[in-house]
């Protein structure tokens, strides 16, 4: 491209910008991410007992612990709202999955995910990982040995080329009987928006001024850097890949 055409596509991305701000915080596309919805819409390798809990893997859905099996320490909510979570009894078996869900994919994008795990018996604990496609990816997250305390289960996976649909799973990689049991909640797999460079949850002329003024040798927002395609060089294929980034949106 030459600089009148770059200049052109710049001129033409910020006109846009300028006329819409387009939304780029991305929805959830888990199913019933908070377990609002109660025992539906995802899968488990656990059994699940509306009930009380007879053995090692064994799981239910529900806003306290204790009903299900005495040992268990009610955590506070996961996050504000919060009324069902899912409640486990950590299975002994490996290559178990806890929960699962098939999501459509994009080839090529960047998802982020994320669960919160809290600890039902102290000791332990359940160490937690995700996992897609059969795949663990990302680390694994062991949760504290002390009850009522909720951590993050963070991961990043991006969608290799032709695929568009992927078992998405959580495991639980502490299979020892006592104490592996653990509550999960607040689910979240979101499409990475490299657009908002700003991450103000926005696509729009701020995230242009922001890349421009990284991208000139100013400060970048956090996170950040101006080598967009990530070769390892701050030149003008960057600023034409933010550019296709930009119009793109997210
Ligand atoms: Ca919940
Ligand atoms: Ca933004
Ligand atoms: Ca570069």
């Amino acid at each position: 491209m030459n600089q009148a055409c770059r200049v052109a596509v710049v001129v033409g991305a910020l006109v846009g910008a300028v006329l819409a701000a387009v939304p780029a915080r991305a929805q959830n596309l888990l199913p019933n991410p908070g377990f609002e919805l109660g025992n539906s819409l995802f899968a488990s390798d656990y059994s699940f007992s509306g009930g009380g809990n007879c053995c090692e893997g064994q799981y239910t859905v529900r806003n306290n612990g204790d009903t299900f099996n005495g040992a268990f320490v009610n955590p506070p909510p996961s996050s504000a709202g919060s009324e069902l979570m899912m409640v486990c009894n950590g299975s002994t078996l490996p290559n178990v999955r806890v929960w699962y869900a098939t999501i459509a994919v994009e080839p090529g994008r960047t998802y982020n995910l994320n669960a919160r795990g809290c600890t039902a018996v102290a000791g332990g604990p359940a160490i937690l990982q995700w996992q897609i496609d059969g795949v663990l990816i990302g680390s694994s997250v062991a949760l504290p040995t002390a009850t009522r305390v909720w951590v993050d289960v963070p991961s990043t996976w991006t969608a290799p080329a032709g695929v568009t649909s992927a078992v998405v799973a959580l495991r639980n990689l502490n299979t020892s009987t006592f104490p592996n049991d653990f509550y999960v909640d607040d689910l979240s797999m979101v499409v990475v928006c490299r657009a908002d460079f700003d991450g103000d949850g926005f696509v729009d002329f701020f995230d242009f001024a922001a890349f421009t003024e990284c991208f000139a040798g100013g400060p970048c927002p956090p996170g950040t850097n101006a080598d967009f395609d990530g070769d390892g060089f701050v030149d003008f294929f960057d600023f034409d890949a933010f550019v296709a980034a930009f119009e793109a949106g997210c």
